[in-house]
């Protein structure tokens, strides 16, 4: 039995009602085989990076995990599919979005995963749920340091709505 390594998953979605479609893959998160529920930060809604898409509902969720990382993002892909995404185009609108943030003190740089995530450090809607799951202090396997980040990527525009469980 493999070690168990801490993840940190993001969840995104911006349509039909964002904030039911992350407590829906909150539910399927929470009975993922090999995995151990640790937490859930706060529900945060923002404006999408992208001009011309309806909000976005965001958290991260916090899980302990044995599974390998791609055994983890096929299972995270077919929630996403579960939940009726269809991957029409890059950066679309999505009904829900599952990301690996973070992986154990893990560094990867695959094809299909690269963790730390790639676009961590410009999105607040990751950034501040992330940093109500860890200590302060916390330090990414990449050396970053998490509070430089939150510093680095303002709050604004994030408007926290409350607990997802
Ligand atoms: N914008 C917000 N606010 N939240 C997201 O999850 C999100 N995801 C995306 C893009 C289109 C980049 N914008 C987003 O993929």
């Amino acid at each position: 039995m493999n070690r168990p390594e801490r993840v940190f998953i993001g969840l995104g979605s911006n349509l039909t009602e964002p904030a039911e479609q992350l407590r829906q893959a909150l539910g399927s998160l929470r009975r993922l085989p090999g995995c151990a529920w640790v937490g859930v930060s706060g529900l945060y809604a923002s404006d999408s990076l992208l001009p011309g898409q309806s909000r976005y509902s965001n958290a991260v969720a916090a899980l302990d995990t044995t599974l390998p990382p791609l055994t983890l993002l096929d299972a995270l892909q077919a929630i996403e599919n579960d939940q009726g995404r269809v991957r029409a185009e890059r950066w679309g609108a999505r009904t829900l979005d599952l990301d690996i943030i973070l992986f154990g003190d893990r560094v990867l740089d695959e094809p299909r995963l690269r963790v730390p995530h790639y676009h961590l450090h410009a999105r607040p809607f990751v950034l501040y749920p992330l940093a109500e799951l860890v200590s302060e202090g916390f330090i990414l396997a990449d050396g970053r340091s998490l509070q430089a980040l939150l510093h680095a990527c303002p709050f604004e525009g994030l408007e926290r709505q409350g607990e997802l469980a």
